[in-house]
């Protein structure tokens, strides 16, 4: 019997109701496929910023690189500036762990409406991999002459070969895996260098995947397709930016925020990776006890299936699929209905 010891931040807003919902859910599943998982919480976030100074201990990735995985609720905070609590907890673990790969899958579920006319349930089923160490998120930039009205701000962004290779890699695997379509976002009538450069990369990768047909497409045009005919999309890659972005709208087409999980991957053993909903620490609803907590119950699935663990991967994201595909199961009111969190999962567990 395997014994799997995970990291759990529940962090800010409504991260902690979402990560304890979810957890009760995993461990019975867990418990069902004869594995045990041992979670191990850390309180870091915005309230030890305010307390301490900082959203981590100075020694925290050491801490968390001795688990199988990490499982990340929410960031986030109204009385502190965002880009300080992304960049005190969320971006240091992505990059101190090597997590290139971020992989957000789009799914619109059996009894979920899409506010898009005409789509239903199983129509839309996309994933999309974001780069998720460097590009625009590279912490490259600085400040000048505060308080003239010369004030300047430099942010540059990175774009290495090695970098942009092993995502584009990552995505023809994924298109290979599914027998579709691989489609490259970037900006490269306007960004002359860094996105030529990523057309450059996917067209030499391309090359060992001569079976798998490319799409290249401007990200203004995919934030436009990606409402218009959402149901062409099979894998799409992007930078960090781009991803981060159309995933949002992908959130949106597939019904809701709070149906959106990803993982943050490194392959191989070096490092864990780390598992989290798409959706923000909601400060608007903090306290009401109606955060959708299957966005983390999928976010789990997908750590399951990155142990290893595929039968229990499975079962957990059919067990919210089945939950979806009921009309007279509760839903929180992101989906219309007047469900709180609680019996959200205390369904999914019967
Ligand atoms: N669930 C983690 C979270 O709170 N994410 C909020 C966020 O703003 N993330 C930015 C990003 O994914 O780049």
């Amino acid at each position: 019997m395997s014994d799997y010891s995970i990291a759990v931040i529940p962090g800010d807003g409504i991260g902690p109701a979402v990560t304890s919902a979810s957890e009760e859910t995993v461990a019975a599943v867990a418990d069902r496929f004869g594995f045990s998982v041992e979670t191990t919480a850390f309180d870091w976030g915005t309230e030890r910023y305010l307390d301490r100074g900082a959203m981590m201990p100075d020694d925290g990735l050491d801490r968390l690189a001795e688990f199988d995985a990490v499982f990340l609720g929410a960031v986030g905070h109204p009385d502190v500036p965002d880009h300080v609590t992304l960049h005190g907890l969320l971006l240091p673990i992505r990059k101190g762990f090597d997590q290139y790969i971020c992989k957000r899958p789009n799914v619109l579920f059996d009894g979920i409406e899409s506010p898009l006319r005409g789509y239903e349930g199983g129509d839309i089923d996309f994933v999309v991999y974001r780069e998720n160490t460097e590009g625009e998120y590279a912490d490259i930039g600085g400040r000048e002459h505060a308080g003239f009205d010369h004030e300047t701000a430099v942010q540059s962004a990175l774009f290495t070969w090695r970098g942009t290779e092993r995502i584009v890699r990552a995505a023809f695997e994924a298109a290979t895996e599914r027998a579709g379509t691989l489609t490259s976002v970037t900006k490269s009538n306007a960004q002359a260098h860094s996105m030529v450069f990523w057309d450059d990369v996917v067209a030499e990768v391309g090359e060992e995947y001569p079976e798998v047909s490319v799409e290249r497409i401007l990200v203004d045009a995919a934030a436009m397709d990606l409402i218009r005919r959402p149901d062409e999309f099979d894998v799409l890659v992007a930078s960090n930016l781009f991803g981060d972005v159309l995933t949002d709208v992908g959130a949106q087409v597939t019904g809701s925020m709070g149906l959106a999980p990803s993982g943050n991957i490194h392959p191989g053993e070096a490092y864990p990776s780390m598992f989290e909903p798409v959706h923000g620490s909601a400060p608007d609803i903090v306290g009401e006890g109606v955060a959708n907590p299957l966005a983390a119950v999928l976010s789990w699935s997908m750590l399951f299936e990155d142990l290893g663990e595929d039968d229990a991967a499975a079962a957990l994201w059919n067990a919210v699929a089945d939950q979806l595909a009921d009309a007279s199961a509760p839903r929180t009111p992101d989906l219309g209905g007047d469900a709180g969190t609680e019996a959200v999962v205390a369904d999914l567990r019967d």
